[in-house]
């Protein structure tokens, strides 16, 4: 399998032959690969190549580890263009994965200052603070915060929320929502939200803040989310002019 004649180094022709491996499905996603001591042997080379190999593969996100179970081939992720607002639920169904929402909480409260200076509301205004786990194919992809005015949405209901808040927005009440400004930044999993995602603490998320306005101009939500970064990618095209 490996050319011990080559000048490319041992590790990376591993980590070819393993990406190889997981492209044909030998190696699938989701399973345990073998063993370093298995792979050193049947590479015949010593584990600590194999060690780096896996290790290289691990850090791009190929393969992940998982103390006392092993290697695991990791998901392929999904790749969300950044151009088009669409919804969770339209962007899972559009992939034909099915989406689901954890409700964490629905309450009515105070708004923080900066909250209702975006949802441009006077302040100590009352929002709806909706918090859910949203899923697809029943995996946690991302935990998501929503506030709403309540003046606006004055008939939230749990049910609602469960499904898709959009789908209320343009369907039940009629408006068109018609843009948003969204912020992306790198952060690390806490326990809590690593627990609420079925992550490890420290693995990297996605923070994404939107600020979604209706055609009216005038703006409808605030939604602070963390999104797994082994599961998600966001793409955009771009043009030079
Ligand atoms: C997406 C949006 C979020 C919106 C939600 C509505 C991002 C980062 N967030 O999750 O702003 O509130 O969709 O989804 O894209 P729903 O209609 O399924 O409730």
């Amino acid at each position: 399998m490996l050319n011990k004649q080559s000048p490319l180094p041992m590790y990376y022709q591993i980590e070819e032959n393993v990406k190889q491996r997981i492209a044909n499905e030998e190696f699938k996603r989701g399973e345990a690969i073998p063993s370093e001591r298995e792979l050193s042997e049947s590479y015949e080379v010593s584990r600590m190549t194999v060690r780096q190999a896996i290790t290289n593969l691990v850090n791009e996100g190929i393969l992940y580890r998982r103390k006392g179970r092993g290697t695991f081939v990791a998901e392929e992720k999904i790749a969300q263009p950044l151009q088009g607002m669409t919804s969770f639920t339209e962007d899972m169904k559009s992939r034909g994965m099915k989406p689901e929402s954890r409700l964490l909480s629905l309450q009515i409260k105070t708004a923080p200052a900066e909250i209702s200076q975006k949802l441009h509301l006077e302040s100590s205004s009352q929002v709806v603070k909706i918090d859910r786990i949203r899923y697809a194919d029943q995996e946690p992809m991302a935990i998501e915060t929503t506030y709403l005015s309540v003046r606006k949405f004055p008939d939230l209901t749990e049910d609602i929320v469960k499904k898709s808040l959009y789908d209320y927005i343009e369907k039940d009440k009629g408006y068109t929502i018609e843009k948003a400004t969204q912020m992306i930044e790198a952060v690390i999993a806490g326990e809590k939200q690593a627990d609420l995602l079925g992550v490890e603490a420290g693995q990297a998320l996605l923070h994404i803040e939107r600020n979604s306005y209706l055609s009216d101009g005038s703006p409808f939500e605030v939604v602070i989310s963390d999104y797994r970064a082994d599961r998600y990618k966001f793409i955009t095209d771009m043009f030079r002019g």
